[in-house]
């Protein structure tokens, strides 16, 4: 059977976003391999982080979990014309707190699909049809983590394949068609680990 036109536009959509969102990681793996190892641990603005904080911060937005946050997904207006381009904002699951997106400045270039939003201050800025406001379903379960139960709609909903996703945020392989939000419903074993702010000062000071 010929695959109708509404299929082959989506087909296309997909490519479309799947190339986007692999040309940004190139982008940013070009960028970020200019610097020496040392570098990435120096601080040049003060008021800013270690430049290591942002190596996950040019790919895009893509598999979260956000959970009454007072801002959702945020940028401040700036002078001068800074802003995002090219931003990737794809299969996240937003529930409470404020506005789902509010942007300030210049934002161009955005691709946006696939997200939840439920009981957020309204969509905001994220654009219709780049989201589904459903109950997601998630519970609260050991350290607070929020992970859909059974029948969630975020579970193997996910828009696009997103290959460089591959692991959730347990170290769990993420299977096509990947569940949205940050955590992938999974038998396997867990390989990573929600790190306690105890766990983070100990990496600091190295004790
Ligand atoms: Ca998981």
């Amino acid at each position: 059977m010929r695959p109708s036109s509404t299929e082959t536009s989506l087909d296309a959509l997909r490519a479309g976003l799947v190339q986007r969102y692999q040309r940004n990681r190139t982008r940013t793996r070009e960028i970020f391999s200019l610097l020496s190892d040392a570098a990435f641990y120096e601080q040049p603005i003060s008021l800013r982080h270690p430049i290591v904080f942002y190596v996950g911060h040019l790919p895009g937005f893509t598999f979260n979990t956000l959970v009454n946050n007072e801002r959702n997904y945020f940028q401040t207006g700036r002078t001068n014309g800074l802003g995002a381009t090219d931003t990737v904002f794809a299969n996240n699951v937003l529930q409470g707190g404020g506005a789902a997106a509010s942007l300030s400045g210049p934002y161009t270039g955005g691709v946006w699909s696939g997200n939840i939003i439920w009981q957020t201050a309204g969509p905001g800025v994220m654009p219709p049809g780049t989201y589904d406001e459903v109950d997601p379903l998630l519970v609260a379960k050991a350290n607070g983590l929020f992970r859909p139960q059974t029948g969630s709609p975020a579970i193997d909903t996910a828009v696009g394949d997103f290959p460089a996703v591959d692991v959730d945020m347990d170290g769990q392989p993420r299977q096509n068609p990947k569940d949205r939000g940050a955590d992938e419903i999974s038998d396997a074993p867990m390989a990573g680990k929600f790190l306690t702010p105890g766990d983070l000062l100990g990496m600091i000071h190295q004790r």
